[in-house]
This record gives C-alpha cells, structure tokens and sequence, in this order.
C-alpha cells in the first residue's frame, strides 16, 4: 500500500495516474504544498511524495520511476539502450517543459509581488516553441515517445501539455494534440482525473 502525499491538482497529478496505470492500492493524503504532511517529509514543504513503508520518496519523476522499475511496466529496464533513449525524454521534458512552465509559475504568482519578472513569460514561449517542435520530430508517426509502448515521459510530457493549456502557452503542433488526445483517452487517466476533479 502507498500513499501519495499531494493535492492532485498539482505534480502530485502524475504520480496518482502512474498508480492507476500499474492498478496498484493507495491512498491519498491530499496536502497542499507545505501543509502538515507534506513538510514532515520534505524540507521544502513541495508535494508530491509518496510514503512507501516507513520511508518516502520526494519529486514526481523520481518515484513515477520507482513504481515503474518496482512494479515492471511503464519502463524499460534499466541498463538497456532503449531505457537511456526513454531517460533522455525524461531529462528533455524536465529540463525545456516543466522547467520553463514552473519558471512561467514563480514569476506570474508563486515568487513575492517584488520577486517576479512577468516579461519572461514571452521568452519562454518562444523557447517552449523550439521544445515542442523537437518533441514532435522525437514523436514521428509513433503512438508514444518510446514507440508502441507507454513510459513514464509519456505521463511526464501529457500532464505538461495539460498544464501548458491552462497556463496560456499555445501548443502549436497537430501531431502533439492528437498524442495528448490518445494519452487523456486512457481508462486510467480517466480514473485518475476523477479522483483530481470529482463530480
Ligand atoms: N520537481 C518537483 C517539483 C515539486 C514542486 O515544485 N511542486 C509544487 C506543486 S506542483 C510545489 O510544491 N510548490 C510549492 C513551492 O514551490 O513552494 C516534482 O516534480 O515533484
């Protein structure tokens, strides 16, 4: 049994998709960002973690790729040459995606009023445009980044597209909204959105 520490409005969206994947049991503490919880386990406060025994495991992407190695799908393995193709992807998605809609975040309403430069936001989506442009060249004609089976940068780069439509950077790509498209269409990405946005 795990237990995900995390509001899934949030990163902590990723993780309960990921145990939706993998039908694995868990249940949800659902912290916001430095609330009782989520501090105890990490020194930043940030969501999410995932309590596993008496240990816990903090960043999205380290534990989507921990339930993936432990449980066998959602990876390839680890020391093979497709597993460093499909890190690449993960490392791409963190670095050019994430980082410019986090940093878009901290400069629109996280950072103090005297802490944010709302300028950037044009910069990165010029430089978000150059990203997505080589995903798609990645992608080509395949159903997921690794090809005919889905990884953990597939449910990395689907939440990121999610949060780049409610965060106003346009994805200007056919072939990238129709990924999105097919990954939302999943039985358990429909379960966990459920869970993130209940009746
Ligand atoms: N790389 C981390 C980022 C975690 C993160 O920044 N989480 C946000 C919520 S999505 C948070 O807790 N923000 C509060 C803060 O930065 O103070 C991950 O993927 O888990």
């Amino acid at each position: 049994m795990y237990t995900l520490v995390g509001s899934p409005k949030t990163r902590a969206f990723r993780v309960l998709w990921a145990l939706e994947e993998l039908g694995l049991d868990y249940d949800i503490i659902p912290d916001p960002p430095k609330g009782e919880t989520a501090a105890a386990l990490n020194p930043t406060g940030k969501i999410p973690s995932l309590k596993v025994g008496e240990d816990a495991i903090i960043d999205s992407v380290a534990i989507l790729q921990f339930l993936a190695d432990k449980h066998g799908s959602l990876t390839y393995a680890a020391g093979t040459i497709e597993r460093a193709h499909q890190d690449s992807f993960t490392h791409f998605i963190c670095d050019e995606i994430d980082g410019a809609l986090w940093t878009a975040a901290r400069n629109s309403f996280i950072n103090p009023e005297d802490r944010r430069v709302p300028a950037i936001k044009d910069v990165l989506k010029w430089e978000m445009e150059r990203s997505i442009k080589a995903l798609e060249e990645r992608l080509g004609d395949d159903e997921f980044l690794m090809g005919d089976r889905i990884t953990v940068p597939d449910i990395l780069l689907a939440h990121c597209l999610g949060w780049m439509r409610s965060a106003g950077f346009p994805l200007e790509s056919d072939r990238l909204r129709a990924y999105v498209k097919r990954l939302i269409g999943r039985e358990a990405y429909k379960r966990a959105d459920a869970i993130r946005n209940p009746a």
